[in-house]
């Protein structure tokens, strides 16, 4: 058994859920933020037999669009002096980030 950890932007949530439904997953869902942006994103549990891997992977990819962000960074020695001189960087958002762990044992009670 596998667990996978799969990290998207919140656009794409109802969709990945929708589809995850549809093609019979079990999983979990999680209000996450991301560490570089700070903006929310959506984390998925998904425990995962083996075979499954492959399907599981295609259909994330298949419904996780990759955009282009603009994003404000304060460089760094802007903290000590107080001044914010915004430098606009272009960073790719969306798409999806993926683990894939092995589960040493699952129970249900
Ligand atoms: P964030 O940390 O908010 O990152 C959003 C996007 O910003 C990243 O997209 C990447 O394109 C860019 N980015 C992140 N750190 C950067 C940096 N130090 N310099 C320049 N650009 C940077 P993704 O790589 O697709 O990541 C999407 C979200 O997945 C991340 O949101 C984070 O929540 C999670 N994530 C990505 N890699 C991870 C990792 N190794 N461990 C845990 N979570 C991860």
């Amino acid at each position: 058994m596998k667990l996978c950890i799969c990290i998207v932007h919140n656009r794409d949530k109802n969709k990945i859920t929708d589809e995850l439904v549809r093609a019979g997953f079990k999983f979990t869902v999680i209000g996450s933020t991301g560490g570089f942006l700070r903006e929310g994103n959506t984390t998925f549990l998904i425990g995962i037999e083996e075979e499954d891997r492959v399907a599981l992977l295609k259909l994330i990819g298949q419904n996780c669009k990759t955009r282009e962000q603009l994003v404000n960074v304060a460089p760094f020695d802007a903290a000590t002096t107080g001044a914010f001189i915004p430098s606009p960087l272009k960073v790719p958002v969306g798409g999806a980030v993926v683990f894939m762990l092995p589960v040493e044992q699952f129970e249900r009670y």
